[in-house]
């Protein structure tokens, strides 16, 4: 009797954990669906509401725009998400909104990595995805316009150009904003046949390489004119993150192999200095530049991107290791905090601003694993945006992710990177093959086709 009961109990946990593990073909499509719907639930909003503005205030249907002027920032940005997604009428409104309305003549300054991530990835993709030139005409004269950028004595960038004077601004950048680059700019070199963008990009990062510490890491903050460090502490984080991730991606996008050579040397470093291993995974903390020695033990969303970027480029185990901490960070709050001590178990920031990161981890790595875990991941947290997100004019931002209480902001990146990274995740591998194309930054797919 006793012996039939427990074959009964194990039989139950054996069928209960399979049932855990197990993601049908038919949850998959409920998942892309409900994120169908919520991309044209929140692009509804924005052209009710906000049409022609660069994004909408959730919360209060206002338009906003970041400047004097619109650049559009929402429809450029989700251009290349509708297309993907299937959604031919949002993109069609979106591509009309774009080629009407989008100049970049304008006596206007600009941040050069904001305006290169969210306009020029998209516009490059855009041109990808429909051939239509008008996209790559908008492009060339974009990347022009920003070229003077590259004018500082030692080729980084400054961080502000004005489009019609070419007035630059901003000595003091940081590796992100200086590194982040070279994908867009090459791939206006390939459809120009002008070789000016590539090299000014790639002399740029090669000149960030030959400042890194003496154990091969970067600091925070530079300054583009001296070439001296002004902040030295070292991170995956805000400021530092796109620089890594655009070594080993225009690797992977140009196969330039001083690209590689240079995401080589710091992965080296990064595993070494950076990786502190918890019973709730692998969190990545914060050095000084040139001891190694930790400075704060702070961990937050955006710093998720990297689990996908250790898999990606060829390590898998340590990419699960830091997604598992990145799972457990999302279970902080409704959603995930901005930045947590993980030492102190203390959150430091606590909004939530609809970032994509830990998302797109779980894209990779279940692209790289197949293990159903990283749905189940992903589940929990597409599902829990649409929920506690959800306002009268789209998804708001989290002024604390605790609390849930609502910010009146919608960023672009939330339909360039989060809805898209949502829905991949679950459609079917065709939709999107990894092995033909390469993300940005800002998610905008580019092809491998130099390689
Ligand atoms: C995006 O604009 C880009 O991914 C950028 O590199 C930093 N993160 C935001 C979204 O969180």
């Amino acid at each position: 009797m006793k012996l039939r009961i427990f074959t009964v109990f194990a039989a139950l946990f054996i069928a209960n954990l399979a049932g855990a593990q197990t993601f049908t073909p038919e949850m998959k499509k409920a998942q892309c669906d409900s994120v169908v719907s919520a991309c044209r639930y929140a692009w509804n909003a924005y052209m009710a509401h906000a049409a022609g503005f660069d994004e909408i205030k959730p919360l209060s249907l206002q338009g906003r725009n970041w400047y004097h002027t619109s650049l559009l920032m929402t429809p450029v940005d989700a251009f290349d998400t509708f297309i993907l997604l299937g959604m031919k009428k949002e993109a069609d409104e979106a591509k009309q909104l774009i080629l009407s309305k989008l100049s970049f003549d304008l006596d206007l300054e600009v941040q050069f990595f904001e305006i290169t991530i969210r306009h020029l990835g998209s516009l490059i993709s855009a041109f990808e995805l429909t051939g239509d030139l008008r996209f790559i005409w908008l492009a060339e004269d974009l990347g022009r316009r920003m070229l003077p950028v590259f004018a500082s004595p030692t080729g980084m960038p400054y961080r502000y150009v004005n489009l019609k004077t070419g007035k630059t601004r901003g000595e003091i950048s940081n590796p992100a904003e200086i590194g982040s680059c070279l994908m867009e700019f090459g791939k206006l070199t390939q459809y120009t046949s002008d070789t000016v963008f590539y090299q000014r990009a790639r002399k740029a990062q090669s000149e960030l390489f030959k400042r890194r510490s003496r154990i091969d890491l970067p600091g925070t903050f530079i300054n583009v004119n001296t070439g001296q460090w002004t902040d030295p502490d070292s991170h995956i984080g805000a400021c530092i993150d796109s620089y890594f991730e655009y070594l080993y991606k225009s690797w992977r996008l140009f196969g330039d192999k001083d690209c590689r050579k240079e995401w080589e040397v710091y992965s080296v470093s990064i595993k070494k200095y950076l990786p502190v291993k918890t019973e709730r995974g692998t969190f990545m903390t914060h050095v000084n530049m040139e001891t190694g020695q930790e400075t704060v033990a702070l961990y937050g969303a955006l710093d998720a991107f990297i689990a996908g970027l250790m898999a990606y480029s060829g390590d898998i185990e340590a990419g699960m290791s830091i997604q598992d901490a990145n799972y457990f960070l999302w279970q902080k709050g409704f959603t995930e905090p901005e930045a947590y001590n993980f030492r102190k178990d203390s959150i430091e920031d606590p909004q939530y601003v609809l970032r994509p990161e830990n998302i797109e981890s779980c894209f990779y790595l279940y692209r790289l694993t197949s293990d159903p875990k990283y749905l189940h991941m992903g589940k929990r947290m597409v599902d829990d945006i649409l929920v506690h997100c959800r306002a009268a004019g789209g998804f708001a931002a989290l002024k604390n992710a605790v609390s849930g209480e609502k910010k009146d902001n919608m960023e672009s990146f939330f339909f360039a990177e989060t809805l898209k990274y949502a829905y991949l995740l679950f459609a079917l591998e065709e939709t999107f093959d990894l092995s033909k194309w390469v993300f940005t930054t800002e998610a905008h797919p580019m092809r491998t086709s130099l390689r």
